[in-house]
Protein backbone atom coordinates (compact mmCIF):
# COMPACT_ATOMS: atom_id res chain seq x y z
CA UNK A 1 0.00 0.00 0.00
CA UNK A 2 1.80 2.98 -0.88
CA UNK A 3 0.57 6.59 0.86
CA UNK A 4 -1.62 7.70 -2.20
CA UNK A 5 -4.45 5.40 -1.64
CA UNK A 6 -4.01 5.61 2.58
CA UNK A 7 -2.60 9.14 3.03
CA UNK A 8 -4.28 9.37 6.65
CA UNK A 9 -3.01 6.09 7.97
CA UNK A 10 -0.19 5.76 10.17
CA UNK A 11 0.30 2.51 8.55
CA UNK A 12 -0.81 -0.29 6.28
CA UNK A 13 -0.92 -2.82 8.83
CA UNK A 14 -1.05 -2.77 12.82
CA UNK A 15 -0.21 -6.46 13.84
CA UNK A 16 -1.42 -7.21 17.61
CA UNK A 17 0.79 -9.50 18.90
CA UNK A 18 4.54 -9.96 19.13
CA UNK A 19 3.93 -14.04 19.41
CA UNK A 20 5.00 -16.77 16.46
CA UNK A 21 2.09 -15.29 14.03
CA UNK A 22 2.85 -11.47 14.59
CA UNK A 23 6.76 -11.98 13.91
CA UNK A 24 5.99 -14.33 10.76
CA UNK A 25 3.55 -11.72 9.72
CA UNK A 26 6.13 -8.45 10.76
CA UNK A 27 8.83 -10.63 8.19
CA UNK A 28 6.23 -11.49 5.38
CA UNK A 29 4.86 -7.70 5.51
CA UNK A 30 7.83 -5.74 5.56
CA UNK A 31 9.23 -8.09 2.38
CA UNK A 32 6.07 -6.92 0.76
CA UNK A 33 6.97 -3.23 1.44
CA UNK A 34 4.61 -2.59 3.42
CA UNK A 35 4.41 -0.05 6.82
CA UNK A 36 3.94 -2.23 9.42
CA UNK A 37 4.14 -1.78 13.30
CA UNK A 38 3.42 -4.55 15.64
CA UNK A 39 1.98 -3.91 19.55
CA UNK A 40 3.05 -6.30 22.24
CA UNK A 41 1.87 -5.67 25.58
CA UNK A 42 5.41 -7.58 26.85
CA UNK A 43 8.40 -6.48 27.96
CA UNK A 44 9.70 -8.83 25.20
CA UNK A 45 8.86 -10.89 21.99
CA UNK A 46 7.22 -14.47 22.15
CA UNK A 47 3.47 -14.19 23.24
CA UNK A 48 2.19 -17.49 24.48
CA UNK A 49 6.33 -18.26 25.04
CA UNK A 50 6.80 -14.93 27.04
CA UNK A 51 4.46 -15.44 29.30
CA UNK A 52 4.20 -18.92 30.16
CA UNK A 53 7.13 -19.01 32.52
CA UNK A 54 6.28 -21.77 34.99
CA UNK A 55 8.17 -24.59 36.29
CA UNK A 56 8.22 -27.47 33.54
CA UNK A 57 6.94 -25.24 30.68
CA UNK A 58 7.21 -27.09 27.61
CA UNK A 59 5.78 -27.67 24.67
CA UNK A 60 3.76 -31.28 23.62
CA UNK A 61 5.00 -30.70 19.67
CA UNK A 62 8.03 -32.15 18.85
CA UNK A 63 10.33 -29.53 18.86
CA UNK A 64 12.11 -30.05 15.30
CA UNK A 65 8.41 -29.60 13.98
CA UNK A 66 7.71 -26.86 16.02
CA UNK A 67 9.58 -24.52 14.55
CA UNK A 68 9.11 -21.94 11.45
CA UNK A 69 9.56 -23.79 8.08
CA UNK A 70 9.57 -20.45 6.05
CA UNK A 71 13.56 -20.32 5.52
CA UNK A 72 15.73 -23.19 4.88
CA UNK A 73 18.54 -21.44 6.16
CA UNK A 74 16.45 -20.65 9.69
CA UNK A 75 15.71 -24.74 9.92
CA UNK A 76 18.97 -26.10 9.33
CA UNK A 77 21.15 -23.54 11.28
CA UNK A 78 19.12 -23.90 14.57
CA UNK A 79 19.87 -26.30 17.23
CA UNK A 80 16.97 -27.86 19.47
CA UNK A 81 18.69 -29.38 22.08
CA UNK A 82 15.33 -32.00 23.27
CA UNK A 83 12.39 -34.04 21.69
CA UNK A 84 9.93 -31.44 23.52
CA UNK A 85 11.52 -28.45 23.76
CA UNK A 86 11.13 -26.29 27.15
CA UNK A 87 9.52 -22.55 27.06
CA UNK A 88 12.90 -21.03 27.33
CA UNK A 89 14.35 -22.90 24.53
CA UNK A 90 11.35 -21.59 22.42
CA UNK A 91 11.58 -18.37 23.87
CA UNK A 92 14.80 -18.07 22.88
CA UNK A 93 14.37 -19.23 19.48
CA UNK A 94 11.77 -16.60 19.31
CA UNK A 95 14.15 -14.03 20.03
CA UNK A 96 16.79 -15.46 18.13
CA UNK A 97 14.09 -14.68 14.77
CA UNK A 98 13.22 -11.40 15.74
CA UNK A 99 17.12 -10.75 15.62
CA UNK A 100 18.18 -12.21 12.72
CA UNK A 101 15.30 -10.33 10.35
CA UNK A 102 15.95 -7.41 12.72
CA UNK A 103 12.26 -7.55 13.72
CA UNK A 104 12.46 -5.22 16.64
CA UNK A 105 12.76 -1.88 14.98
CA UNK A 106 8.86 -2.67 14.06
CA UNK A 107 7.74 -3.99 17.16
CA UNK A 108 6.76 -1.78 19.95
CA UNK A 109 6.68 -3.66 23.53
CA UNK A 110 4.97 -2.59 26.86
CA UNK A 111 2.11 -1.70 24.58
CA UNK A 112 -1.32 -3.22 25.20
CA UNK A 113 -4.04 -2.41 23.25
CA UNK A 114 -7.52 -1.02 24.29
CA UNK A 115 -9.38 -0.73 21.53
CA UNK A 116 -9.81 -0.91 17.85
CA UNK A 117 -12.30 0.64 15.67
CA UNK A 118 -13.41 0.97 11.89
CA UNK A 119 -13.63 4.08 10.80
CA UNK A 120 -15.69 3.31 7.44
CA UNK A 121 -15.93 7.25 6.15
CA UNK A 122 -11.62 7.06 6.26
CA UNK A 123 -11.75 3.48 5.75
CA UNK A 124 -9.15 2.84 8.70
CA UNK A 125 -8.74 1.35 11.83
CA UNK A 126 -7.79 2.85 14.71
CA UNK A 127 -6.30 1.54 17.79
CA UNK A 128 -6.17 3.09 21.19
CA UNK A 129 -3.43 1.40 23.47
CA UNK A 130 -3.60 1.69 27.43
CA UNK A 131 -1.01 3.75 27.44
CA UNK A 132 -3.04 6.53 25.88
CA UNK A 133 -1.78 6.05 21.96
CA UNK A 134 -4.11 6.45 19.09
CA UNK A 135 -2.66 4.88 15.94
CA UNK A 136 -4.21 4.09 13.17
CA UNK A 137 -3.59 2.01 9.87
CA UNK A 138 -5.67 0.48 6.43
CA UNK A 139 -5.54 -3.27 7.85
CA UNK A 140 -5.37 -4.46 11.39
CA UNK A 141 -4.37 -7.83 12.31
CA UNK A 142 -4.99 -9.81 15.69
CA UNK A 143 -2.39 -12.18 16.64
CA UNK A 144 -3.55 -12.12 20.42
CA UNK A 145 -2.83 -16.29 20.37
CA UNK A 146 -5.76 -18.88 20.70
CA UNK A 147 -4.29 -19.48 24.99
CA UNK A 148 -3.15 -15.96 26.07
CA UNK A 149 -6.35 -14.68 28.17
CA UNK A 150 -5.76 -15.94 31.18
CA UNK A 151 -8.87 -17.63 33.46
CA UNK A 152 -8.67 -16.43 37.13
CA UNK A 153 -11.28 -18.64 38.77
CA UNK A 154 -13.74 -16.63 40.40
CA UNK A 155 -13.83 -18.47 43.51
CA UNK A 156 -15.11 -16.28 46.81
CA UNK A 157 -11.91 -14.82 48.99
CA UNK A 158 -9.24 -15.53 46.31
CA UNK A 159 -8.03 -11.77 46.75
CA UNK A 160 -8.22 -12.30 50.45
CA UNK A 161 -5.60 -15.07 50.88
CA UNK A 162 -3.16 -14.25 53.31
CA UNK A 163 -0.36 -16.19 50.83
CA UNK A 164 1.36 -15.53 47.53
CA UNK A 165 -0.93 -16.66 44.41
CA UNK A 166 0.07 -17.51 40.94
CA UNK A 167 -1.25 -17.91 37.78
CA UNK A 168 0.57 -20.28 35.44
CA UNK A 169 0.45 -18.13 32.29
CA UNK A 170 1.91 -14.86 34.11
CA UNK A 171 4.49 -16.53 36.37
CA UNK A 172 7.34 -14.17 37.79
CA UNK A 173 10.35 -13.92 35.45
CA UNK A 174 12.59 -14.76 38.12
CA UNK A 175 11.09 -17.69 39.32
CA UNK A 176 9.64 -19.02 42.37
CA UNK A 177 11.59 -20.76 45.17
CA UNK A 178 8.74 -22.97 46.70
CA UNK A 179 11.05 -24.87 48.92
CA UNK A 180 10.02 -25.93 52.45
CA UNK A 181 6.67 -24.71 51.43
CA UNK A 182 2.89 -25.74 51.85
CA UNK A 183 1.54 -25.15 47.96
CA UNK A 184 -1.71 -25.84 46.26
CA UNK A 185 -2.60 -26.30 43.03
CA UNK A 186 -5.83 -25.79 41.60
CA UNK A 187 -6.33 -27.51 37.85
CA UNK A 188 -4.86 -30.56 36.29
CA UNK A 189 -5.13 -29.68 32.66
CA UNK A 190 -1.59 -29.78 30.28
CA UNK A 191 0.12 -26.93 32.52
CA UNK A 192 -0.80 -28.67 35.97
CA UNK A 193 0.25 -32.01 34.65
CA UNK A 194 3.98 -29.96 33.84
CA UNK A 195 3.93 -28.27 37.03
CA UNK A 196 3.28 -30.97 39.61
CA UNK A 197 5.55 -32.75 39.86
CA UNK A 198 8.20 -30.12 39.50
CA UNK A 199 6.58 -28.44 42.62
CA UNK A 200 6.25 -31.82 44.06
CA UNK A 201 9.69 -32.16 44.61
CA UNK A 202 10.78 -28.93 45.95
CA UNK A 203 7.84 -28.38 48.63
CA UNK A 204 7.12 -29.67 51.62
CA UNK A 205 3.54 -30.51 50.71
CA UNK A 206 1.86 -29.92 47.76
CA UNK A 207 -2.21 -30.15 47.72
CA UNK A 208 -3.39 -31.05 44.47
CA UNK A 209 -7.32 -29.48 43.82
CA UNK A 210 -8.77 -31.80 40.75
CA UNK A 211 -12.01 -31.39 39.40
CA UNK A 212 -12.04 -33.77 36.18
CA UNK A 213 -9.34 -36.36 35.91
CA UNK A 214 -6.62 -35.91 33.01
CA UNK A 215 -5.71 -38.98 30.47
CA UNK A 216 -1.55 -38.14 30.92
CA UNK A 217 0.55 -39.90 28.40
CA UNK A 218 4.14 -40.14 29.42
CA UNK A 219 5.93 -37.63 26.83
CA UNK A 220 9.26 -39.51 26.82
CA UNK A 221 11.07 -36.43 26.46
CA UNK A 222 14.92 -36.62 25.86
CA UNK A 223 18.35 -35.22 24.73
CA UNK A 224 17.63 -35.04 20.89
CA UNK A 225 20.36 -37.14 19.51
CA UNK A 226 22.45 -35.92 16.95
CA UNK A 227 21.56 -38.38 14.03
CA UNK A 228 17.81 -37.82 15.01
CA UNK A 229 18.33 -34.16 14.40
CA UNK A 230 20.68 -34.71 11.05
CA UNK A 231 17.78 -37.17 9.66
CA UNK A 232 15.13 -34.79 10.15
CA UNK A 233 16.88 -32.10 8.61
CA UNK A 234 17.74 -33.67 5.57
CA UNK A 235 14.38 -34.44 5.04
CA UNK A 236 12.70 -31.46 6.37
CA UNK A 237 10.83 -30.29 2.92
CA UNK A 238 9.39 -34.16 2.71
CA UNK A 239 8.42 -34.22 6.09
CA UNK A 240 6.80 -30.66 5.93
CA UNK A 241 5.08 -31.79 3.00
CA UNK A 242 3.77 -34.62 4.33
CA UNK A 243 2.42 -33.20 7.23
CA UNK A 244 0.21 -31.05 5.57
CA UNK A 245 -1.70 -34.28 4.30
CA UNK A 246 -2.29 -34.93 8.06
CA UNK A 247 -5.62 -34.10 10.01
CA UNK A 248 -3.69 -31.98 12.30
CA UNK A 249 -0.07 -31.37 10.69
CA UNK A 250 1.59 -33.16 12.40
CA UNK A 251 4.78 -35.28 11.38
CA UNK A 252 2.48 -38.60 11.70
CA UNK A 253 -0.38 -39.95 10.41
CA UNK A 254 -3.38 -41.72 12.09
CA UNK A 255 -3.54 -45.60 11.62
CA UNK A 256 -6.29 -45.91 9.21
CA UNK A 257 -6.96 -49.18 10.98
CA UNK A 258 -10.11 -49.49 13.72
CA UNK A 259 -9.05 -50.04 16.91
CA UNK A 260 -11.98 -52.58 16.83
CA UNK A 261 -10.45 -54.93 14.27
CA UNK A 262 -7.80 -55.93 16.12
CA UNK A 263 -7.78 -58.63 18.88
CA UNK A 264 -7.29 -57.15 22.41
CA UNK A 265 -3.91 -58.51 22.77
CA UNK A 266 -3.03 -57.10 19.45
CA UNK A 267 -4.52 -53.62 20.42
CA UNK A 268 -2.78 -53.59 23.59
CA UNK A 269 0.39 -54.13 21.88
CA UNK A 270 0.01 -51.31 19.72
CA UNK A 271 -0.97 -49.12 22.85
CA UNK A 272 1.64 -50.29 24.61
CA UNK A 273 4.25 -49.49 21.57
CA UNK A 274 2.61 -45.85 21.82
CA UNK A 275 2.81 -45.58 25.50
CA UNK A 276 5.90 -46.49 25.31
CA UNK A 277 7.33 -43.67 22.40
CA UNK A 278 5.54 -41.15 24.51
CA UNK A 279 4.01 -38.04 22.95
CA UNK A 280 0.94 -37.07 21.66
CA UNK A 281 1.12 -39.98 18.85
CA UNK A 282 -0.70 -42.17 21.26
CA UNK A 283 -4.23 -41.04 19.82
CA UNK A 284 -2.90 -42.01 16.03
CA UNK A 285 -2.79 -45.27 17.23
CA UNK A 286 -6.12 -45.76 16.08
CA UNK A 287 -7.98 -43.88 13.23
CA UNK A 288 -11.53 -44.28 15.06
CA UNK A 289 -10.13 -42.94 18.32
CA UNK A 290 -11.99 -39.64 17.50
CA UNK A 291 -15.00 -40.92 16.38
CA UNK A 292 -16.08 -44.50 18.39
CA UNK A 293 -16.94 -44.53 21.49
CA UNK A 294 -16.38 -48.20 21.44
CA UNK A 295 -13.06 -47.91 19.61
CA UNK A 296 -12.08 -45.05 22.63
CA UNK A 297 -13.11 -47.03 25.09
CA UNK A 298 -10.29 -49.83 23.97
CA UNK A 299 -7.80 -46.48 24.50
CA UNK A 300 -9.31 -44.98 27.77
CA UNK A 301 -9.31 -48.93 29.05
CA UNK A 302 -5.63 -49.19 28.65
CA UNK A 303 -4.68 -45.82 30.28
CA UNK A 304 -6.83 -46.20 33.30
CA UNK A 305 -5.20 -49.70 33.54
CA UNK A 306 -1.72 -48.21 33.55
CA UNK A 307 -2.59 -45.40 36.16
CA UNK A 308 -3.79 -48.30 38.47
CA UNK A 309 -0.21 -49.94 37.57
CA UNK A 310 1.45 -47.00 38.29
CA UNK A 311 -0.71 -45.08 41.31
CA UNK A 312 0.39 -47.09 44.98
CA UNK A 313 -2.78 -46.07 46.42
CA UNK A 314 -5.81 -48.07 45.45
CA UNK A 315 -8.15 -45.09 45.90
CA UNK A 316 -5.69 -42.32 44.79
CA UNK A 317 -5.66 -44.21 41.31
CA UNK A 318 -9.38 -44.79 41.31
CA UNK A 319 -9.68 -40.89 41.68
CA UNK A 320 -7.17 -40.16 39.24
CA UNK A 321 -8.93 -42.28 36.30
CA UNK A 322 -10.85 -40.18 33.79
CA UNK A 323 -14.37 -41.37 33.05
CA UNK A 324 -14.49 -39.31 29.48
CA UNK A 325 -13.38 -39.79 25.82
CA UNK A 326 -9.85 -40.31 25.13
CA UNK A 327 -8.47 -37.01 23.38
CA UNK A 328 -12.19 -35.14 23.93
CA UNK A 329 -10.08 -32.57 26.18
CA UNK A 330 -6.54 -32.24 24.48
CA UNK A 331 -4.55 -35.07 25.67
CA UNK A 332 -1.41 -34.11 28.36
CA UNK A 333 2.18 -35.20 28.19
CA UNK A 334 3.40 -36.06 31.29
CA UNK A 335 6.83 -36.65 32.66
CA UNK A 336 6.11 -38.85 36.20
CA UNK A 337 2.64 -37.49 36.79
CA UNK A 338 1.08 -40.35 37.56
CA UNK A 339 4.41 -41.41 39.56
CA UNK A 340 4.15 -38.02 41.60
CA UNK A 341 1.18 -39.11 44.00
CA UNK A 342 2.99 -41.96 45.22
CA UNK A 343 5.16 -39.15 46.94
CA UNK A 344 4.27 -38.94 50.90
CA UNK A 345 3.96 -35.16 50.59
CA UNK A 346 1.57 -34.91 47.67
CA UNK A 347 -2.45 -35.05 48.81
CA UNK A 348 -4.93 -35.02 45.97
CA UNK A 349 -8.23 -33.26 46.84
CA UNK A 350 -11.12 -34.14 44.79
CA UNK A 351 -13.02 -30.78 44.24
CA UNK A 352 -15.74 -32.75 41.42
CA UNK A 353 -18.42 -33.18 43.95
CA UNK A 354 -17.93 -30.37 46.81
CA UNK A 355 -16.16 -27.54 44.80
CA UNK A 356 -13.53 -25.53 46.41
CA UNK A 357 -16.05 -23.35 48.59
CA UNK A 358 -13.61 -20.26 49.09
CA UNK A 359 -10.52 -19.45 49.69
CA UNK A 360 -10.06 -18.89 53.52
CA UNK A 361 -6.64 -16.57 54.73
CA UNK A 362 -5.35 -19.67 55.28
CA UNK A 363 -5.99 -21.48 52.29
CA UNK A 364 -8.83 -23.45 50.52
CA UNK A 365 -11.92 -24.64 51.82
CA UNK A 366 -13.13 -28.07 50.80
CA UNK A 367 -16.32 -29.14 52.89
CA UNK A 368 -15.41 -28.65 55.94
CA UNK A 369 -11.58 -28.82 55.55
CA UNK A 370 -9.18 -25.68 55.16
CA UNK A 371 -6.22 -26.84 53.38
CA UNK A 372 -3.28 -24.32 55.05
CA UNK A 373 -0.82 -23.14 52.45
CA UNK A 374 1.74 -20.69 51.47
CA UNK A 375 1.36 -20.44 48.34
CA UNK A 376 -1.52 -20.67 45.52
CA UNK A 377 -0.88 -21.83 42.08
CA UNK A 378 -3.75 -21.46 39.51
CA UNK A 379 -3.25 -23.63 36.49
CA UNK A 380 -6.78 -22.86 35.86
CA UNK A 381 -6.49 -22.77 32.23
CA UNK A 382 -7.49 -19.65 29.62
CA UNK A 383 -10.40 -17.63 27.96
CA UNK A 384 -9.43 -19.47 24.69
CA UNK A 385 -9.45 -18.49 21.40
CA UNK A 386 -12.16 -15.97 22.07
CA UNK A 387 -11.14 -14.26 24.96
CA UNK A 388 -7.72 -12.49 23.56
CA UNK A 389 -10.14 -10.75 20.90
CA UNK A 390 -13.03 -9.56 23.36
CA UNK A 391 -10.86 -8.27 26.05
CA UNK A 392 -9.87 -5.55 23.58
CA UNK A 393 -13.26 -3.45 22.51
CA UNK A 394 -12.89 -4.24 18.93
CA UNK A 395 -15.73 -2.56 16.97
CA UNK A 396 -16.74 -2.75 12.88
CA UNK A 397 -19.40 -0.86 10.74
CA UNK A 398 -21.49 1.19 12.08
CA UNK A 399 -19.44 1.02 15.40
CA UNK A 400 -20.98 -2.20 16.37
CA UNK A 401 -19.03 -4.23 18.96
CA UNK A 402 -17.64 -7.30 18.46
CA UNK A 403 -18.57 -9.12 21.66
CA UNK A 404 -22.13 -7.79 20.15
CA UNK A 405 -22.00 -10.40 17.32
CA UNK A 406 -20.22 -13.19 18.76
CA UNK A 407 -22.45 -12.79 21.69
CA UNK A 408 -24.18 -16.53 20.96
CA UNK A 409 -20.65 -17.72 19.96
CA UNK A 410 -17.97 -16.84 17.82
CA UNK A 411 -18.80 -16.46 13.59
CA UNK A 412 -16.30 -16.39 10.99
CA UNK A 413 -15.30 -16.77 7.29
CA UNK A 414 -13.01 -19.46 7.39
CA UNK A 415 -11.37 -18.32 10.56
CA UNK A 416 -9.60 -15.28 8.98
CA UNK A 417 -12.05 -12.88 9.05
CA UNK A 418 -15.71 -11.77 10.30
CA UNK A 419 -18.18 -10.11 8.58
CA UNK A 420 -18.85 -6.37 9.31
CA UNK A 421 -15.27 -6.23 10.38
CA UNK A 422 -13.50 -5.24 6.56
CA UNK A 423 -9.86 -5.12 7.02
CA UNK A 424 -9.87 -7.48 10.26
CA UNK A 425 -8.06 -10.51 10.18
CA UNK A 426 -7.25 -13.30 12.80
CA UNK A 427 -4.52 -15.29 12.62
CA UNK A 428 -5.59 -19.09 13.85
CA UNK A 429 -9.36 -17.91 14.90
CA UNK A 430 -12.11 -19.31 15.66
CA UNK A 431 -13.13 -21.28 12.89
CA UNK A 432 -10.30 -22.38 11.54
CA UNK A 433 -7.88 -25.80 12.66
CA UNK A 434 -5.45 -23.48 14.64
CA UNK A 435 -5.35 -25.60 18.44
CA UNK A 436 -6.34 -28.72 17.20
CA UNK A 437 -3.03 -28.88 14.86
CA UNK A 438 0.42 -27.87 15.22
CA UNK A 439 0.14 -24.04 15.44
CA UNK A 440 3.44 -23.41 14.15
CA UNK A 441 2.70 -24.64 10.25
CA UNK A 442 -1.13 -23.75 10.55
CA UNK A 443 -0.14 -20.00 11.53
CA UNK A 444 2.25 -19.67 8.85
CA UNK A 445 -0.57 -20.87 6.43
CA UNK A 446 -2.61 -18.17 8.01
CA UNK A 447 0.33 -15.55 7.79
CA UNK A 448 1.23 -16.35 4.16
CA UNK A 449 -2.87 -16.15 3.47
CA UNK A 450 -3.52 -12.98 4.81
CA UNK A 451 0.38 -11.23 3.44
CA UNK A 452 -1.33 -12.44 -0.01
CA UNK A 453 -4.75 -11.04 0.48
CA UNK A 454 -3.43 -7.65 1.76
CA UNK A 455 -0.58 -7.64 -1.52
CA UNK A 456 -3.91 -8.51 -3.61
CA UNK A 457 -5.98 -5.78 -2.76
CA UNK A 458 -2.37 -3.44 -3.07
CA UNK A 459 -2.18 -4.63 -6.69
CA UNK A 460 -6.01 -4.63 -7.69
CA UNK A 461 -6.30 -0.75 -6.12
CA UNK A 462 -8.71 -2.14 -3.40
CA UNK A 463 -8.44 -0.79 0.03
CA UNK A 464 -11.30 -2.80 1.69
CA UNK A 465 -11.98 -6.53 2.26
CA UNK A 466 -15.17 -7.91 4.31
CA UNK A 467 -16.01 -11.05 4.55
CA UNK A 468 -19.70 -11.99 3.33
CA UNK A 469 -22.02 -12.71 5.65
CA UNK A 470 -23.85 -15.79 3.46
CA UNK A 471 -20.81 -17.38 2.96
CA UNK A 472 -19.72 -16.51 7.16
CA UNK A 473 -23.02 -18.06 7.95
CA UNK A 474 -22.22 -21.36 5.74
CA UNK A 475 -18.92 -21.82 7.17
CA UNK A 476 -20.15 -21.49 10.16
CA UNK A 477 -22.32 -24.51 9.67
CA UNK A 478 -19.54 -26.58 8.62
CA UNK A 479 -17.22 -25.92 11.52
CA UNK A 480 -20.42 -27.27 13.61
CA UNK A 481 -21.54 -30.43 11.27
CA UNK A 482 -17.68 -30.86 11.51
CA UNK A 483 -17.63 -31.04 15.45
CA UNK A 484 -20.78 -32.86 15.48
CA UNK A 485 -18.87 -35.81 14.13
CA UNK A 486 -16.40 -36.30 16.55
CA UNK A 487 -16.61 -37.31 20.38
CA UNK A 488 -14.77 -33.98 21.13
CA UNK A 489 -18.25 -32.63 21.48
CA UNK A 490 -18.86 -34.79 23.98
CA UNK A 491 -17.59 -33.63 27.14
CA UNK A 492 -16.86 -29.95 28.72
CA UNK A 493 -13.50 -28.47 27.39
CA UNK A 494 -11.89 -24.86 26.64
CA UNK A 495 -12.36 -26.12 22.62
CA UNK A 496 -16.48 -25.55 23.90
CA UNK A 497 -16.07 -22.82 25.80
CA UNK A 498 -17.06 -24.71 29.11
CA UNK A 499 -14.47 -23.86 31.38
CA UNK A 500 -15.42 -20.06 31.40
CA UNK A 501 -19.03 -19.55 33.30
CA UNK A 502 -21.28 -17.69 31.08
CA UNK A 503 -19.79 -18.53 27.74
CA UNK A 504 -21.69 -19.95 25.00
CA UNK A 505 -21.38 -23.27 24.42
CA UNK A 506 -19.47 -23.30 20.54
CA UNK A 507 -17.14 -25.88 19.42
CA UNK A 508 -14.65 -23.33 18.11
CA UNK A 509 -12.16 -24.69 16.25
CA UNK A 510 -12.68 -25.88 12.95
CA UNK A 511 -11.90 -29.93 12.79
CA UNK A 512 -12.64 -31.18 9.23
CA UNK A 513 -8.76 -31.64 9.25
CA UNK A 514 -5.73 -29.08 7.92
CA UNK A 515 -5.69 -30.58 4.45
CA UNK A 516 -9.57 -30.16 3.90
CA UNK A 517 -9.42 -26.44 5.35
CA UNK A 518 -6.09 -25.75 3.33
CA UNK A 519 -7.18 -26.50 0.15
CA UNK A 520 -10.54 -24.17 0.97
CA UNK A 521 -8.29 -21.60 1.65
CA UNK A 522 -6.69 -22.08 -1.37
CA UNK A 523 -10.00 -22.49 -3.71
CA UNK A 524 -10.98 -19.10 -2.34
CA UNK A 525 -8.20 -17.07 -3.87
CA UNK A 526 -8.26 -19.06 -7.00
CA UNK A 527 -12.24 -17.88 -7.38
CA UNK A 528 -10.90 -13.92 -6.39
CA UNK A 529 -11.19 -14.62 -2.90
CA UNK A 530 -14.82 -16.07 -3.23
CA UNK A 531 -16.98 -15.22 -0.35
CA UNK A 532 -15.18 -11.95 0.04
CA UNK A 533 -16.59 -8.53 -0.88
CA UNK A 534 -13.58 -6.19 -1.75
CA UNK A 535 -13.95 -2.63 -2.98
CA UNK A 536 -12.25 0.70 -3.42
CA UNK A 537 -12.19 3.30 -1.24
CA UNK A 538 -12.66 7.16 -2.46
P1 LIG B 1 -7.01 -26.29 30.96
O1 LIG B 1 -6.76 -27.45 30.10
O2 LIG B 1 -8.21 -25.46 30.71
O3 LIG B 1 -7.01 -26.81 32.46
C1 LIG B 1 -7.45 -25.99 33.51
C2 LIG B 1 -7.62 -26.83 34.73
O4 LIG B 1 -8.08 -26.01 35.80
C3 LIG B 1 -8.64 -27.94 34.56
O5 LIG B 1 -8.21 -29.06 35.25
C4 LIG B 1 -9.88 -27.32 35.21
O6 LIG B 1 -10.82 -28.26 35.64
C5 LIG B 1 -9.25 -26.59 36.36
N1 LIG B 1 -10.09 -25.53 36.92
C6 LIG B 1 -10.46 -24.36 36.33
N2 LIG B 1 -11.22 -23.65 37.16
C7 LIG B 1 -11.36 -24.39 38.29
C8 LIG B 1 -12.04 -24.19 39.52
N3 LIG B 1 -12.76 -23.09 39.73
N4 LIG B 1 -11.95 -25.16 40.46
C9 LIG B 1 -11.23 -26.27 40.23
N5 LIG B 1 -10.57 -26.52 39.08
C10 LIG B 1 -10.63 -25.58 38.14
O7 LIG B 1 -5.79 -25.27 30.93
P2 LIG B 1 -4.22 -25.60 30.82
O8 LIG B 1 -3.51 -24.32 31.07
O9 LIG B 1 -3.86 -26.75 31.64
O10 LIG B 1 -4.03 -26.04 29.34
C11 LIG B 1 -4.47 -25.20 28.27
C12 LIG B 1 -3.78 -25.58 27.02
O11 LIG B 1 -2.44 -25.07 27.05
C13 LIG B 1 -3.59 -27.04 26.78
O12 LIG B 1 -4.71 -27.66 26.28
C14 LIG B 1 -2.43 -27.07 25.84
O13 LIG B 1 -2.90 -26.79 24.54
C15 LIG B 1 -1.59 -25.94 26.30
P3 LIG B 1 -11.98 -28.80 34.61
O14 LIG B 1 -11.28 -29.73 33.68
O15 LIG B 1 -12.51 -27.57 33.91
O16 LIG B 1 -12.97 -29.44 35.47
Amino acid sequence: MNDETSPQANFDVLVVGAGIAGLYLLYRLRAAGLRVRVLEAASGVGGTWFWNRYPGARCDVDSMHYSYSFDDSLQQEWKWTERFSSQPEILNYLNHVADRYELRRNIQLETRVRSAAYDESAGLWRVETEEGETLSATFCVMATGCLSAANKPNIAGLDGFAGEVYHTANWPPEGVDFSGRRVGIIGTGSTAVQVIPIVAAQAAQLFVFQRTANYVIPARNHPLGEGEERETKAHYDEIRAFSKTTPGNFHFAPNPVSALATTPAERDEIYEAAWLAGGGQFMATFGDLPFSPEANKTAQDFVRAKIHQIVDDPDVARRLCPDTMIGCKRLSLGTDYYETYNRSNVELVDVSETPIGEITATGPRVGDKVYAIDALVLATGFDAMTGSLLRIDIRGRSGRPLADKWSAGPRTYLGLMTSGFPNLFTVSGPGSPSVLSNMMPTIEQHVEWITDCISYLRDQGKREIDADLDYENAWVEEVNDAARKTLRYTCSSWYLGANIPGKPRVFMPYIGGVPAYNKRCAEVVAAGYEGFRTRSVD
